[in-house]
């Protein structure tokens, strides 16, 4: 059982993509509960290369929330991810190299 700091019946966000590769996610079973919540690889382009966004096949595509006024830029339903919403048009700078 996972402690959480609200009331699993009225979360604070859904529509997230719950999915990791940590051998002990947290939580994951009752984030999935949530609404709209998803655990699935979210097939980005090339994370390897640093691009993640979502791949053509991606479970994220169109799964955000539905709100009108949550909308991609391109009018389509909400994206979960860095890249949806009607802000999602942006795109990252380069790496630089850091410090
Ligand atoms: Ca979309």
């Amino acid at each position: 059982m996972c402690a959480l700091p609200y009331d699993v019946d009225d979360p604070p966000r859904g529509h997230n993509d719950t999915w990791t590769t940590l051998e002990r996610p947290y939580c994951r079973e009752e984030f999935a509960t949530w609404p709209g919540n998803i655990a699935a690889d979210p097939r980005f382009v090339e994370p390897d290369a640093d691009d993640y966004r979502l791949g053509a096949d991606s479970p994220c595509s169109d799964a955000g929330i539905p709100d009108d006024e949550f909308r991609d830029f391109d009018g389509s339903r909400n994206d979960i991810g860095a890249f949806g919403g009607p802000m999602g048009d942006w795109t990252p700078l380069p790496d630089d190299g850091g410090p």
